[in-house]
């Protein structure tokens, strides 16, 4: 037995007094349980709580000064006769011919009017409703005045529409007065299908042993015995039982006093109310529980799922294309002049997958879906498939230890955005700053190097040049100013080129360096734009429906507060 339904078990104990302030504050939990689960539960679980609600509401907002008590039972039992006889009055007729009473009969004990509303809500016809007071003027029954007396066809007829009526009419009515007689007391059907099914509002039952005067006075201790015991089955221990002749006054005695204290009490209604709230909680403690559940997935399943988002999205893909644009670019930047230009012929690998670096993020979220795609390589069938594992691990270790009905609804959250998972990623990817942008001021010192080293080889080649037509023309030779024994023109031209090549093998390390920390931190970068992504489509829907549960849970232990 879970801790909800013992403690309004425990709460059952005694007569005890329903303060209408706590009755609508666990109402209030009734609805706000509602709303947490909103969507999230099967709604057919839920009609006995919306029922409940609503009818609570209303019930509370038409009359607290009235009692609406039923007379229920099996068809000849008496229930029209014990309602004549209350009445004094021939109000509803009383038959041989089976079943006699096929409409809903009402009493009113004071005036009609406050009462009229609630009739109009139960649902009896007004022609069906009578007046006490008017029909006698008497300062007897002032004691009952604010009692609404219901006359209900019989629960075991043959009539269908009785037995609806009937089902329904116990749904909305304060207190039932079931009546039994000597033969049909041990009937099935008022066990199985009515009384045991009342239990909860055992504090709102009465129940009349009617045609007592049938009987034997020897007999009646041993059948009321007997009654009894049955009752106590039926899990309604300590509800009252009374013996009555609804053809004797004398015989009225019990039951009109103890109408007469239920109408004093002003208690009927919520009593009814709570022993309501009490089923409805009974009913939905299963589906809730009281798990505590962590506040989402653990750091591993968020991990995978990282992994498997950065996987789907191509972030190896791209970092790995970042090395090689670092290297490319660096490689025209750095690299010796000569070259430089057949290097620029080359695509940029971060253009091939249009990844020019930081987009134009879009402020306007209907704008975002237009921000260019990449051309980054569609996620291949296995990584597809190690998504939906991801995903499917994040719901299963979030939703562990939830009672049954809550690991659908953890699921449907972690895949709810799926569908819209590929265009974000690959927004988030064209989003991320690579790092590619700035060119670095060591690029532009080594490029400057490269170019006075090629510019002295290339005045040395015009030098050269220059003195060979001269000598071709006959023309006075140049003065070559000599560096140790060579040519200063020779020194520039073999010196500008072996510099411009020395730089160029010394630069090359350093840019296979940068170029590797430019994919790390690329990657890093990358991996967290993939991991928001996976924050806001895959996780937080899904903590969401965790902070429902605990909304619900709360809601419900609310409500189970006596
Ligand atoms: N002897 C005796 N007869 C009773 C008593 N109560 C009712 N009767 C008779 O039992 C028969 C059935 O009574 P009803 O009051 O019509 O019974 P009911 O429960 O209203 O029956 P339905 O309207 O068919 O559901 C009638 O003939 C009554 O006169 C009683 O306390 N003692
Ligand atoms: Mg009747």
């Amino acid at each position: 037995m879970s801790n909800i339904t013992g403690r309004i078990r425990e709460a059952f104990r005694g007569d005890q007094r329903v303060d209408p302030d706590t009755l609508i504050a666990r109402l209030d939990a009734v609805r706000r349980f509602l709303t947490a689960v909103d969507g999230l539960l099967p709604d057919a679980e839920l009609v006995p709580a919306h029922t409940l609600v609503e009818r609570a509401g209303t019930r509370l907002a038409l009359s607290r000064d009235h009692t609406v008590v039923a007379l229920a039972g099996a068809t000849g039992s008496g229930k029209s006769s014990l309602f004549n006889a209350l009445a004094q009055l021939e109000l509803s007729p009383v038959g041989v011919r089976r079943p006699t009473t096929g409409v809903t009969h009402a009493c009113v004990w004071g005036p009609l009017e406050g009462a009229n509303r609630l009739l109009d809500w139960i649902g009896v016809l007004p022609r069906h409703r009578f007046v006490r007071e008017s029909a006698l003027d008497a300062d007897d029954e002032t004691a009952l005045h604010g009692l609404i007396l219901l006359d209900l066809p019989d629960f075991d007829s043959v009539q269908r529409s009785h037995r609806l009526e009937v089902d329904r009419l116990l749904g909305l009515v304060d207190q039932v007065v079931w009546v039994v007689d000597p033969q049909k007391y041990a009937d099935r059907v008022i066990h199985d299908s009515y009384l045991r099914e009342f239990h909860r509002h055992r504090d709102v039952t009465l129940v009349v042993l009617n045609q007592a005067d049938r009987l034997p006075p020897s007999e009646l201790p041993r059948v009321l015995d007997d009654l009894r015991r049955l009752l106590d089955s039926d899990g309604l221990t300590g509800v009252p039982l009374l013996a009555t002749t609804a053809i004797d006054p004398a015989g009225m005695v019990g039951l009109r006093s103890a109408l007469e204290r239920t109408v004093a009490e002003r208690q009927a209604a919520l009593r009814r109310l709570a022993g309501d709230v009490d089923s409805v909680v009974a009913g939905l403690d299963e589906l809730v529980g009281s798990a505590r559940p962590a506040g989402g997935p653990d750091d591993a399943t968020v991990a995978g799922l990282n992994r498997a988002l950065a996987g789907a999205a191509g972030v190896p893909a791209v970092s790995e294309a970042v090395e090689r644009a670092y290297r490319h670019r660096a490689g025209a930047a750095t690299g010796w002049p000569l070259v430089r230009g057949w290097r620029r012929l080359r695509p940029d690998p971060l253009r091939r997958l249009h990844l020019p670096g930081p987009t134009r993020e879009a402020a306007d979220p209907e704008a975002e879906s237009l921000v260019a795609a990449t051309s980054v390589p569609d996620p291949t069938v296995a990584q597809r498939s190690a998504l939906g594992l991801a995903v499917r691990a994040v719901a299963d270790r979030a939703a562990a230890g939830l009672p049954a009905a809550w690991p659908t609804a953890v699921t449907s959250a972690a895949r709810s955005r799926h569908d819209d998972l590929p265009d974000a990623l690959d927004r988030a990817i064209a989003g991320t700053d690579l790092g590619l942008d700035r060119r670095p001021l060591w690029w532009r010192i080594v490029g400057g190097v490269q170019w006075l080293v090629t510019l002295a080889a290339v005045v040395g080649l015009g030098w050269l040049v220059l003195g060979y037509a001269l000598r071709v023309l006959g023309l006075p030779a140049l003065d070559n100013p000599m560096v140790g024994e060579v040519p200063l023109p020779t020194v520039l031209l073999l010196g500008g080129l072996l510099a411009g090549l020395l730089v160029a093998a010394l630069t090359r390390p350093v840019v296979r360096w940068a170029a590797q920390r430019a994919r790390a931190r690329a990657r890093q970068r990358l991996t967290v734009r993939v991991a928001e992504v996976g924050e806001e489509y895959v996780l937080a829907p899904v903590r969401i429906v965790l902070a429902s549960y605990a909304q619900a849970r709360d809601a419900l232990r609310d409500a189970a507060r006596r």
